[in-house]
């Protein structure tokens, strides 16, 4: 039953369909699935689809766009959701997140923001294509505990490693914490730019996060 849904899912990305997207996200969640299993049984796979046949020259930017356009609208009916979900407690630490500059791909931060903020952090979330200064300056003003880094790109992945270099140039290292992720990031490009850890999704960068606050 729930395969026939998550299918129907991924195929409403493959669309381009919002509305056939959000329909779905209201049905999961009235049979009680969990959105976070929804979103990467369901929705990832249709974005994974789409990506896969641009790379092959089988789908055109717009494509793609129509894709992100179609999880959104799903995610906008799951969040609430997500956030009923999660057990609420004290602040656990504070965050800056964002996408470094020259990379706009906001869908996998925001689910990384959604989760920690419904996990109990506070988190100042910069949007996308954030300069550099802009992570340095907010994880100054708000005295931020972990800088959450977000690249897609192998070309703006370097961003990444300036952050660190900027952060530590601000004498806010190793204070402040630096998290990396994003689908070309792996554990070894963490350690080589010397961040302090990396997480392959959502889920995980709240476990990592806690980690790092101690609070695991
Ligand atoms: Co783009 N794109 N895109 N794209 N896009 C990719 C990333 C690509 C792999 C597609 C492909 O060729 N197969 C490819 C990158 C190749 C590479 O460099 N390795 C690519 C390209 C080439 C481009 C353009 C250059 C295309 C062009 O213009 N010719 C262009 C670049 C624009 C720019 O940023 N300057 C571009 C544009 C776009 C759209 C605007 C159309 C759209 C983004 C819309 C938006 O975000 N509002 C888009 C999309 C949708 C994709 C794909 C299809 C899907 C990305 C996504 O949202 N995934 C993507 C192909 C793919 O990934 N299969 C592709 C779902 C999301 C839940 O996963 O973002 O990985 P993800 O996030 C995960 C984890 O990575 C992790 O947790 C998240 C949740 O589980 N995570 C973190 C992410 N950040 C984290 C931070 C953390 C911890 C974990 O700590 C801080």
């Amino acid at each position: 039953m729930s395969q026939e849904l998550f299918d129907a899912m991924c195929r409403s990305i493959i669309d381009g369909d919002p509305e056939a997207a959000a329909t779905l996200a209201t049905r999961s969640i009235d049979e009680g699935l969990d959105p976070l299993v929804v979103i990467d049984e369901g929705y990832v796979r249709g974005l994974n689809d789409v990506g896969d046949r641009f790379a092959t020259g089988e789908l055109f930017l717009p494509d793609m766009m129509l894709a992100a356009r179609a999880m959104k609208s799903a995610v906008a009916v799951l969040e609430p959701e997500m956030t009923r979900r999660a057990t609420r407690r004290a602040v656990l630490g504070r965050v800056v997140l964002g996408t470094v500059k020259g990379d706009i791909h906001e869908i996998g931060k925001n689910l990384v923001a959604m989760m920690l903020t419904a996990s109990g952090f506070e988190v100042h979330d910069l949007g996308v294509d954030v300069p550099v200064e802009r992570f340095v300056e907010k994880a100054t003003e708000v005295g931020a505990d972990i800088v959450g880094v977000s690249a897609l790109l192998t070309t703006t992945m370097t961003g990444q490693r300036t952050v660190v270099e900027r952060l530590a140039a601000a004498g806010l290292r190793p204070g402040v914490r630096v998290i990396v992720g994003g689908a070309p990031v792996t554990s070894s490009w963490a350690a080589e730019i010397g961040a302090d850890g990396y997480s392959e999704d959502a889920v995980g960068a709240v476990v990592l996060a806690k980690q790092l606050m101690g609070v695991a």
